[in-house]
């Protein structure tokens, strides 16, 4: 299949990065991870939490040890700046028949916080939910079928449902290369999942020529749901970028607006990153380098936005927009 390549991208600039990035990374982390990235962030019971992924290994000799070493670490906040990292991990499965868990996002539904989660497994790539309410005994609820991945969950049922985006990897349907979408499910009871429709295309993505998936856990608007979106771009040409011998991907972040009663419908899309890779911890020196990969949002109570982020596959950081910027971008849409 040939591509389109996309070229140089810019972030939009109602977003502002914050000047103290990263907000957290392996050095913040007692038992010692060699990255730390790709959190969930969400507030409960008054205070910021944050579940985010470690993988291990000697960054000094840019080797990582086998994936199933990857399990998630725990950090509280009073301010979602600074982070208070806690001193064991908090959650991993494995059996023989799983291989990891990582990429958590986490949404308060009713009092209770739930956790989306990817797992490698030996037969496949799958999406789990779980809930918990101390962060430290996690229920699994569900485990999706393979291949999907980042699932997230809306922070309350929309007619009578639980809801969640996710993105699986439909490889025959598609061509047998990337080209996967966002998709959206619902449910009665968050264990069985069902009602399923495509909500966007990678082909409705301009600055994406490989695939898209959700991102953080959507917020609620007037105007809509706001939803944050991961675009993948490949380039061949693209060599080494980081630990890894050939990168040949960015990833970047993207937002929309779906309708509050029926989220499948898209009812505002921004047709530009809303963040491309451009600060050094996102471009440079990381295990993968131009990666983007938002798992948290928090709307507090004067507009700001906080977006939290997974940089260059390596630390964690954070970037603020007012709410109705971004609802703006997604109505104007470009
Ligand atoms: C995706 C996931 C993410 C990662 C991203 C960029 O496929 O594995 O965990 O951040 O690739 O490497």
């Amino acid at each position: 299949m040939t591509i389109q390549l996309i070229g140089a991208l810019k972030s939009s600039t109602v977003i502002t990065r914050y000047p103290g990035n990263p907000v957290l990374t392996a050095a913040d982390v007692p038992y010692k991870p060699a990255l730390v990235f790709n959190a969930g962030v969400t507030k409960y019971e008054g205070r910021y939490v944050m579940v985010f992924r470690n993988d291990y290994g000697d960054p000094a000799t840019h080797t990582l040890e086998p994936s199933s070493t990857t399990n998630l670490g725990l950090a509280y906040s009073k301010d979602g700046i600074q982070w208070e990292v806690q001193p064991k991990p908090c959650f991993g499965l494995k059996d023989e028949e799983i291989i990891r868990t990582y990429d958590p996002r986490l949404t308060v539904i009713d009092g209770r916080c739930y956790m989306c989660f990817a797992v490698d497994t030996k037969h496949g790539l799958r999406g789990g939910i779980a809930v918990t309410e101390d962060f430290e005994h996690f229920e699994v609820l569900h485990l999706s079928l393979p291949d999907n991945r980042n699932m997230v969950l809306f922070p309350e049922k929309i007619g009578s449902k639980y809801v969640r985006l996710e993105r699986p990897f439909p490889v025959y349907g598609r061509g047998g290369g990337d080209r996967f979408d966002m998709w959206l499910s619902d449910s009665p009871d968050l264990v069985y999942w069902g009602n399923s429709a495509l909500v966007l295309g990678v082909e409705d993505i301009p600055f994406a020529n490989d695939k898209i998936g959700p991102a953080a856990p959507p917020i609620r608007t007037p105007k809509g749901w706001l939803t944050t979106f991961h675009a993948v771009d490949r380039d061949p040409s693209r060599g080494k970028n980081g630990w890894e011998a050939a990168w040949r991907k960015r990833y970047t972040a993207g937002i929309a607006l779906l309708d509050l009663e029926d989220p499948r419908k898209v009812v505002g899309l921004y047709k530009e990153p809303l963040m491309a890779p451009e600060a050094p911890y996102e471009a440079e020196g990381g295990f993968r380098n131009d990666v983007i990969f938002p798992g948290g949002m928090i709307l507090e109570d004067d507009g700001e936005v906080k977006l939290y982020y997974g940089a260059a596959d390596t630390v964690e950081c954070l970037a603020t927009a007012h709410v109705d910027d971004l609802v703006k971008l997604c109505l104007e849409g470009k």
